[in-house]
């Protein structure tokens, strides 16, 4: 019974061109004359996508009558980027596809590129979720991603005169072949209005919520597909809209502008990302837009779950919720809310159920990007949630008054409300609270979170925080953005690690091998020279490919010091032109990345770079020793071509604040030497490669404490450092900024009065580093070899990894629950 299963497809060159060329017929309305390459693009993703569809389908039928356990990733970003080479390598067309359109002179690679990238979300939590979505459908886990479809991602930035200049980003402006919009499946979700209490005889009180406003939450769904294309999971991005497209009395009457000001509104819920990371966004739109998609993708999850089962008092044995920060903390009340109010509920049950069902990821313990909204915006707002926040606030603190004996001061620290702050809701707490696990992402930060930020909670429910570290996806951060690597690797040890990339360890020892540590270094020359041609034609700087590629990718942050790599920058074209006579090794350093755009010292820190380059880069005595090199507008497709032609991955952070770090994991598994601190991820990649193939250099997270402790600042020291205090004289007599000599004063006067980063404090250390590394370059024998093991022993940093730990200990899911 039911529908014919559709014949198994053909995946050989000539089916899929006469397919691709009906498509640009049937669907594109172009002939292959007149097609331009974007049609071909369109024409290709579609061919693709009924692949993908087919499977998609037989995934979701599967996960819905199995009985499995779902897992739903909440996140209010996924930066997914391109996605026609991610589904056509893991269906494995890539060589067919390629030649199907090469019958027709197109190339598959020029087609690719012009996809724009899907921008939706800042940086590594965003980037995160995206791997993590892709290994949950390759290792055959029912997930399921919730965010939010906004219409304009990440700001494209432009370098204007040296500095950022944001400009709106328009990844839909030519449609989305990959999303199917699901009309049917819209929610409403209230703001604001009142909450009455309503008595009714014989029955016990009940509240009831009357939204002031509504919107529609209306579902578009993305396939999400896994490796070898064994299961495709669904990306559901919500979409506001109003109830009303128009108020026609306003109109009719004549205010055709405030006839349209509900639906305006509505719709600017999901209009734009947040450009912020690791930044307090204070504006009660980011509070709407986290409700907005946390109510809709909950209220999906309960009519899934009602699908199949009578009630909701078994949902935390069929679905688990991961919240992925704080973004969509409010879920805990909200789901309270649902099932009390709207499912009947009692209070004691509903909280049973809520925590079982969420769990929690910490990503970043820095104080500025813990969320905390003022009480009386959010009762405004969400009157009802603030009730049972109240409630749920309550009964954590008798428990740990009764059950533990806090004292006034432990409960201040773990209550729900901030207390001393103008009165605010803490999300950090209601995640922390409402899940039965909090995870860090990675060792060094879990254990961080014990200590610091949430160090009383911990004390209260010592079982709950738990570690899972970071990974990356191979599939797109080796196989499709090194395949020159990948087919080495195949080459030597077989294609068994494309399945298990731990398998990959199998190379460690041609680490010794002579002539394939020439292979390997032929294949990084080869990526380099693809970056130094990009840099070339965008940039017009010539870069010698021969030279060491020292780069530093992403967020731009005080915290992540692209100024101590600048500094360092400086101090070394000072000693390059003092000492022309010496064997300097070339280096071309490498920066790319975007700054908030309400975080003034991370566009200084642009603009100096920029700078910098400017000065470095014209003067002739440095010759080809030195290049400085600022690439505009980085994002995953940038990343995707930036990372395979790196020597050398800089993750310099102040030790103590970066979380984890995933740009480290993917430089290493591309074969880059790593210079960093203990920080975040780079500890355990210490232990992974081991301590002859990475080069760890200052402070630990321990020191940093204690510096900051003491009121450490930087003058002393550099009083004592000729080199830094020249660099630092350099950039604010205006060396490097003669047209505005001040530009950079307040940049570095904080170094002499504060240091809070570390700067100077780590700079001999990370200099010495730096000269370490610039012999080792000059023994290619020995460079190679450790960037071999790099490679090698990487595999553990895999998403797969990540997800089959999630999977194991939080969410009892997937094929090994
Ligand atoms: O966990 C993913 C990623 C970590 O690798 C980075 O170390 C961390 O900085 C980043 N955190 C954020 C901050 N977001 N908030 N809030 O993006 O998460």
């Amino acid at each position: 019974t039911g529908a014919p299963t559709p014949a198994p497809r053909k995946n050989d060159p000539e089916t899929l061109a006469r397919q691709i060329v009906e498509k640009l017929t049937y669907s594109v309305g172009k002939t292959p004359a007149e097609a331009r390459r974007y049609d071909w693009l369109e024409a290709t993703t579609l061919v693709i996508r009924d692949r993908i569809i087919d499977q998609w389908m037989e995934s979701s039928q599967r996960a819905k009558t199995s009985g499995e356990k779902r897992v739903c990733y909440l996140s209010m970003e996924f930066l997914i980027g391109r996605l026609l080479r991610d589904a056509i390598n893991n269906l494995n067309l890539t060589e067919p596809i390629r030649e199907a359109l090469s019958r027709y002179g197109v190339d598959l690679d020029l087609v690719e590129l012009l996809e724009p990238d899907a921008a939706l979300g800042n940086g590594g939590l965003g980037r995160l979720a995206a791997c993590f979505m892709e290994s949950m459908a390759s290792t055959d886990i029912p997930g399921f991603g919730y965010g939010i479809r906004y219409v304009h991602g990440f700001f494209r930035q432009e370098i204007a005169d040296g500095a950022q200049v944001e400009l709106p980003e328009t990844w839909l402006a030519h449609g989305n072949p990959w999303e199917f919009e699901r009309r049917e499946l819209a929610y409403e979700i209230g703001f604001g209005g009142k909450v009455t209490t309503i008595q009714e005889p014989g029955r016990p009180a009940r509240q009831v919520w009357r939204p002031a406003e509504r919107v529609l939450a209306v579902a578009y769904d993305t396939p999400i597909v896994g490796w070898r294309g064994r299961r495709v999971n669904t990306l559901r991005l919500w979409s506001a809209q109003p109830l009303d497209p128009i108020l026609l009395d306003a109109f009719n009457s004549g205010d055709h502008i405030g006839a349209l000001v509900e639906s305006n509104k509505a719709e600017a819920i999901t209009r734009i990302l947040y450009p912020a990371d690791s930044h307090q966004a204070g504006q009660e739109l980011r509070l709407r837009q986290e409700y907005f998609f946390s109510s809709a993708s909950l209220q999906d999850i309960i009519r899934r779950h009602l699908h199949a089962n009578e009630n909701l008092s078994n949902l935390a044995d069929k679905f688990s919720i991961q919240l992925n920060d704080t973004h969509p903390a409010v879920s805990v009340a909200e789901l309270m809310r649902l099932l009390i109010d709207v499912h009947g509920h009692e209070w004691a049950e509903a909280w049973e159920i809520t925590r079982n069902t969420f769990s929690y990821t910490n990503h970043t313990l820095l104080p500025e990007a813990l969320e905390h909204w003022p009480i009386h915006l959010f009762e405004r707002l969400l009157p009802r949630q603030m009730q049972i926040i109240y409630a749920i606030n309550a009964g954590v603190i008798r428990e740990a008054a009764q059950e533990k004996g806090f004292d006034d001061s432990k409960i201040a620290a773990i209550s729900l409300i901030d207390e001393g702050n103008g009165r605010r809701v803490r999300m950090g707490q209601l995640a922390f609270v409402g899940s039965h696990a909090v995870n860090g992402v990675s060792a060094l930060h879990t254990e961080l979170m014990k200590e610091t930020v949430f160090h009383h909670l911990h004390l209260l429910y010592p079982d709950r925080i738990e570690n899972k570290t970071n990974g990356v996806t191979p599939r797109r951060w080796l196989m499709q953005a090194n395949p020159g690597l990948t087919d080495l690797v195949t080459d030597a040890i077989g294609p068994a690690f494309l399945d298990d990339i731990e398998k990959i360890a199998d190379l460690d020892p041609l680490a010794d091998d002579a002539a394939f540590r020439e292979r390997f270094a032929a294949v990084k020359r080869r990526n380099k020279e693809q970056l130094a041609n990009l840099i070339g034609e965008r940039m017009a700087t010539q870069v010698d490919p021969g030279a060491i590629f020292d780069i530093q990718v992403k967020r731009i942050h005080e915290y992540k010091r692209q100024f101590l790599n600048i500094i360092e920058a400086i101090a070394l074209y000072d000693q390059i032109r003092s000492h022309p006579e010496r064997d300097w090794t070339p280096r071309v350093k490498i920066f790319a990345g975007k700054a908030a755009p309400s975080y003034a010292q991370a566009k200084q820190i642009i603009h100096l770079a920029n700078d910098v380059a400017r000065t470095i880069n014209s003067d002739p005595a440095v010759r080809d020793l030195l290049k400085v090199v600022f690439i505009p507008n980085y994002n995953v497709s940038l990343a995707e071509i930036i990372m395979p032609a790196a020597d050398l991955s800089e993750q310099i952070s102040t030790a103590g604040l970066e979380a984890s770090g995933t740009g480290n994991m993917k430089f290493a598994m591309n074969g880059a030497l790593t210079i960093g601190t203990l920080d975040g991820a780079n500890v355990e990649m210490l232990e992974h490669v081991g301590e002859d193939n990475i080069f760890i250099f200052g402070l630990t997270a321990e020191e940093v404490a204690q510096r900051r402790r003491e009121a450490h600042s930087g003058r002393s020291i550099i009083a004592e450092l000729p080199l830094l205090r020249e660099a630092l004289d350099a950039i604010s007599s205006g060396v490097f900024s003669p047209e505005d000599p001040a530009r950079y004063h307040d940049l570095v006067s904080n170094l002499y009065n504060n240091d809070w980063w570390m700067t100077c404090a780590d700079f001999q250390a990370y200099w010495d580093t730096q000269r370490r590394l610039d012999a080792l370059w000059q023994d290619q024998d020995e460079w190679q070899a450790k960037a071999v093991h790099n490679t090698a022993r990487m595999g553990w940093f895999s998403s797969d990894r990540s997800i089959r730990e999630y999977a194991r200990d939080i969410w009892k899911a997937g094929p090994d629950a």
